[in-house]
C-alpha cells in the first residue's frame, strides 16, 4: 500500500510496505479535522526518526510558491506548462500504451483509464523533462526527532474515543473478520483510524492522474510506473477509474492501498461482487485484515507489551534477530508494566525487546505481529502507535506508562559519525544514516557496557569525545 504527501490529514498514512519508504513528511495529525486536497497527509514520520528538517514547513512554502505560480501564471510559464502537458500526453500514447499492451491491457480499458488525464502539478518533487532535479538538501545538520511528539495524547484520545464507537457500531462485522482472518477487530479499527480517520478523510485525487504524473516526472518513476500498470489492471478488471481516488502518493481508499496491494490483498467482504475499498466499510476492513494475514499475522497473539526492564538487564538485546521466548525474557526479570502476567498462551511463544528511545523512554517486548504491522508502514513508531491505539480501543487503556525523554537533540551528522566509529570497531549499526535504529542502539549499548558506562542504548553527547 502506499504513501502520501505532505500535508495533511492527520493520520493517514500510506500504507504499505510496498512502496517502501514513504517520503517523510511531518504533519500534524489529527485526522479528524483537516481535509483539504493535497493535504491528505499521511503519517508524519517515516522510518524511525527522520530528520526534523525535512518537514512540512519547507514543503508548505514550496506548495505556496507553486500555487502562486500556477495562479498568477506568467504567459511564459503557461506556455512551458502547456509544452510539458503535450509531452505528457504523447508519452502516455507511446510509452505507456506500449507497456500496457505488453501487460495485457485492452485498448478499451486504456482509453477509459486515460480519458481526461491531466498532470497533477500539486504533487511534490516534480521535475519536468529537460529540467534539472532540485537538489535535496543534506540532512546532516538536522536533528532527528524525539519519539514523544509522535504519540500526541490529545490526538490518540480522540482517535480512541471514535475508535470505540466505530468498533461497537461494527461489532458483528469485526467478529466475522476476526473469525475469518484471526486479526483482532481493534487492530483493524486502529489502522483504519490512523490511515483515514475511520474513512472520513477526504481523499480526492484522481489515482490515474497521480500515478501518471509521478511516473512521468516524479522522483521515483519506476515505482509509479509499476503502480500505474497495476491501476490499469484494475480498470481491466472492470473498476471505474472515476471511482479510483487516492492520496498524493497514490494510496487509495479507506485502507490506503497502492494499486499493486489492491490487486493482491483487497477483498469483497460484503459479497456484492465488488472489492470497494472506497465506499464499503466491510470491504475496507476485510482488506486490511487480508493484508495483515498475508504478511504473516499470528492469530491469538498480541502485538506486544510495555514492560519494565530491570536496571541490571542489558538494553542491548533489541531486535527481531534476537528473539527469545516470553518465558525467557520473563526469567530475566522483565515484567509487564501493568503488573499483570503475560497471558499464558504467549509464554512459550517468541518475543523481541524494543526500546525506541533506549533507556530514555517506554520499553517493550513485542511479538512477530508487531513486525507485521510494520509491513503496513515501515516505522517502529507507527506500529507502536497502532498497538497503543488498539489497546485503548479494546480495553480503554491510556498512554504508555514510561515517559519519553527529551532525546533527539543531537545532530544527525554526530550520530552518523558515531555509527562510522562503531562500525570500525566491528559493530553492525545497520544503515549509516544518522538515525538511531535498533542496530545502532544496541551497538551503542554494547560499547557503553564494554567501556564501563551504564548503558543507555541511545546516542549520548558524552560519547562523542570517547568513541
Ligand atoms: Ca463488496
Amino acid at each position: 500500500m502506499r504513501s502520501l504527501p505532505p500535508s495533511a490529514l492527520p493520520g493517514i498514512s500510506p500504507s504499505r510496505g510496498e512502496i517502501g519508504k514513504r517520503q517523510a513528511r511531518r504533519l500534524k495529525t489529527n485526522v479528524e479535522t483537516e481535509t483539504s486536497e493535497c493535504n491528505e497527509s499521511i503519517s508524519p514520520l517515516e522510518g524511525e526518526m527522520p530528520g526534523r528538517a525535512e518537514g512540512g514547513v519547507r514543503r508548505a512554502l514550496a506548495s505556496l510558491f507553486l500555487l502562486l505560480f500556477t495562479s498568477i501564471a506568467s504567459p511564459a510559464l503557461a506556455a512551458s506548462q502547456a509544452a510539458v502537458e503535450k509531452q505528457f500526453h504523447s508519452w502516455i500514447e507511446s510509452d505507456i500504451w506500449a507497456a500496457a499492451k505488453t501487460n495485457g491491457i485492452s485498448r478499451q480499458s486504456f482509453d477509459r483509464a486515460f480519458a481526461g488525464v491531466a498532470l497533477n502539478w500539486k504533487l511534490p518533487d516534480l521535475t519536468p523533462p529537460g529540467e534539472k532535479p532540485r537538489k535535496k538538501k543534506k540532512q546532516s545538520q538536522a536533528e532527528f526527532s524525539s519519539p514523544g511528539p509522535y504519540f500526541d495524547e490529545k490526538r490518540l484520545m480522540t482517535l480512541a474515543d471514535n475508535g470505540r464507537s466505530y468498533a461497537s457500531a461494527h461489532a458483528r462485522l469485526l467478529s466475522q473478520i476476526e473469525k475469518k482472518y484471526g486479526v483482532p477487530g481493534e487492530i483493524v479499527v486502529a489502522i483504519w483510524g490512523r490511515e483515514t480517520g475511520y474513512g472520513r478523510a477526504k481523499i480526492t485525487s484522481s489515482e490515474i492522474d497521480v500515478l501518471a504524473t509521478m511516473a512521468f516526472m516524479g522522483d521515483r518513476k519506476e515505482l509509479f510506473h509499476k503502480e500505474l500498470m497495476a491501476a490499469l489492471a484494475m480498470v481491466e478488471q472492470g473498476i471505474d477509474p472515476a471511482m479510483m481516488k487516492g492520496s498524493w502518493a497514490g494510496a487509495m481508499g479507506q485502507p490506503q492501498f497502492m494499486p499493486s496491494s489492491y490487486l493482491k490483498y483487497a477483498v469483497d467482504f460484503d459479497g456484492d461482487g465488488d472489492k470497494d475499498i472506497w465506499n464499503s466499510v466491510p470491504d475496507a476492513l476485510g482488506s486490511i485484515a487480508s493484508y495483515l494475514v498475508a504478511k504473516g499475522w499470528q492469530a491469538n497473539r498480541s502485538w506486544g507489551y510495555e514492560v519494565t526492564i530491570p536496571p541490571g538487564i542489558s538494553c542491548a538485546q533489541e531486535g527481531p534477530d534476537l528473539a527469545q521466548s516470553i518465558r525467557d525474557w520473563s526469567g530475566l526479570g522483565i515484567s509487564r508494566i501493568s503488573g499483570k502476567d503475560f497471558p499464558s498462551g504467549e509464554v512459550k511463544a517468541s518475543g523481541m525487546m524494543l526500546v525506541p528511545a533506549g533507556r530514555h523512554g517506554p520499553e517493550f517486548i513485542v511479538t512477530p505481529n508487531f513486525y507485521v504491522i510494520k509491513e503496513y508502514n515501515n516505522s517502529d513508531l507507527y506500529a507502536l502507535f497502532i498497538g497503543n491505539l488498539a489497546d485503548r480501543i479494546a480495553s480503554n487503556t491510556g498512554a504508555f506508562k514510561g515517559k519519553w525523554g527529551k532525546v533527539g537533540h543531537m545532530l544527525r551528522s554526530d550520530v552518523e559519525h558515531m555509527q562510522k566509529k562503531l562500525q570500525k570497531l566491528g559493530n553492525d549499526v545497520g544503515k549509516v544514516d544518522g538515525l538511531p535504529g535498533y542496530k545502532t542502539r544496541r551497538s551503542i549499548g554494547r560499547w557503553q557496557e564494554a567501556s564501563g558506562m551504564s548503558p543507555t542504548c541511545y546516542p549520548e553527547e558524552d560519547m562523542l569525545g570517547k568513541l
